[in-house]
């Protein structure tokens, strides 16, 4: 029964622009209402119908710790009891900013603000001005937040509403975005061989997760290294999502390659708002007010949220953390691909450590174009019968599941047991 959420989302539609703050959360994609949540326990969220579900969208990936994990919720506390923002500068932002760079060797500086989305906006920024150039590349099925140039062929809710651009967006400055498929050598080597001189930046996901979850082809990354170091352009790598999910150097640290800039969000704040953005010494020391290149919030490296961050952080540094993450994921993706196996269907399941998508089509996806052939009704169905049975997915396709540390083992066997009734109805 869900009928509170449903009365909730008829008022919420009379104030708010579809009645949520954030598209994909609609559940539009899987042709329902959205859930309301009351609250969160570990890797649980209780509607606010009272009803109980094993989650794995985890705030689409800062909760890494589960929901209210005590140290976060009593480094909140305190933190906000000694004040709430000061616009002023805190002892608690220059350790994450030490803190991070000592995870992240790339990050000789880094600036912190509020959302993953302010980070990609600011990199580019400052890309540009460091390099003189206008044109960025970036790789269709990625998604970087709602950076006007960036929203091009992006992932996220622009592929699960299928919208290929966002009107309200000047051409003079979609122009200069070249979108390009995902691991493709030889589209990249082809713009660079064109416009080499006018690319000032290169940035992507290097695990993309906003089109489902697609693993980099062996070399692809070293390539994009390797390319935009020869024409002088910079390489960023947007590691909102990857970045502590993976390990605690992301991305990077997994492939062993140091882009130019990185930009972070989600785990860093702990699932309050905060993204960062950082790099070398010589392109951030532009940044003002050190440089000219502007970029500023009242409420960066705001005290509640880096607590929450550094609480997060701190328990994921701890021993076995990420050993215990990839076991509990690999027990998932194991479990969905014996189902599979057994009902005979030809779905494909992609993993890299603790994010899994399952792909309802038979090709091997390894770009948008392969992502997109994806049957959506049938993921829609899929999502409705685990809803039905306690278990919270993505509701998008093109949207990548989250295992936590709260999740227990119990909570995966139930997850495979369920999406076996599933689909086995579903045939
Ligand atoms: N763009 C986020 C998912 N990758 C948030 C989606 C939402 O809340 O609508």
């Amino acid at each position: 029964m869900n009928l509170r959420s449903k009365l909730f989302f008829e008022r919420a539609k009379k104030s708010i622009p579809g009645g949520v703050n954030s598209p994909v959360r609609a559940c539009k994609a899987v042709k329902s209402d959205p859930v309301f949540f009351e609250r969160g326990e570990g890797p649980y969220l209780i509607d606010a119908d009272g009803n109980r579900y094993i989650d794995y969208v985890g705030s689409w990936g800062p909760l890494i710790l589960g929901h209210a994990h005590p140290n976060v919720v009593a480094e909140v506390y305190f933190a906000s009891k000694r004040g709430t923002s000061f616009g002023a500068p805190t002892w608690l932002e220059v350790e994450m900013a030490e803190l991070l760079k000592t995870c992240i060797p790339s990050l000789e500086l880094v600036r912190l603000v509020n959302s993953g989305t302010e980070a990609t906006m600011s990199a580019l920024r400052l890309a540009r001005a460091y390099t003189g150039r206008k044109k960025i590349v970036k790789f269709d099925g990625c998604y970087h937040g709602h950076v006007d140039s960036l929203l091009v062929k992006a992932g996220s809710g622009l592929a699960t509403f299928g919208i290929p651009a966002s009107p309200g967006i000047p051409e003079e400055l979609t122009n200069h975005t070249i979108s390009l498929p995902f691991n493709d050598f030889d589209a990249v080597k082809s713009a660079f061989e064109k416009f080499g001189q006018e690319i000032a930046c290169v940035i992507l996901e290097p695990v993309p997760a906003n089109m489902g979850v697609i693993i980099p082809k062996e070399g692809f990354l070293i390539f994009l290294r390797e390319i935009t170091a020869k024409y002088g352009a910079l390489l960023i790598f947007d590691e909102v999502i990857t970045g502590f999910r993976l390990g605690p150097g992301g991305a990077q640290e997994k492939f062993g390659i140091k882009p130019d800039l990185t930009c972070l969000g989600k785990i860093i704040g702990g699932g309050l708002p905060v993204g960062a953005y950082g790099g070398k010494r010589e392109i951030m020391s532009l940044v003002a007010p050190e440089g000219p290149v502007y970029q500023a919030g009242t409420l960066s490296g705001n005290p509640i949220a880096v607590s929450a961050g550094l609480a997060t952080i701190r328990e994921l540094l701890k021993p076995g953390a990420y050993e215990k993450l990839e076991s509990l994921s690999q027990r998932l993706e194991l479990g969905l691909k014996e189902v599979l196996r057994d009902l005979n269907l030809p779905y494909k399941v992609t993993r890299f450590c603790s994010m899994l998508t399952l792909f309802f089509t038979d090709k091997e996806v390894t770009d948008f174009q392969s992502a997109l052939t994806c049957d959506t009704d049938k993921f829609a169905l899929f999502w409705q019968g685990m809803l039905k049975r306690g278990i919270y997915l993505p509701p998008s396709q093109f949207e990548a599941w989250f295992v936590s540390l709260a999740h227990k083992v119990e909570d995966i066997d139930r997850t495979v047991e369920c999406a076996r009734e599933v689909l086995r109805e579903l045939g």
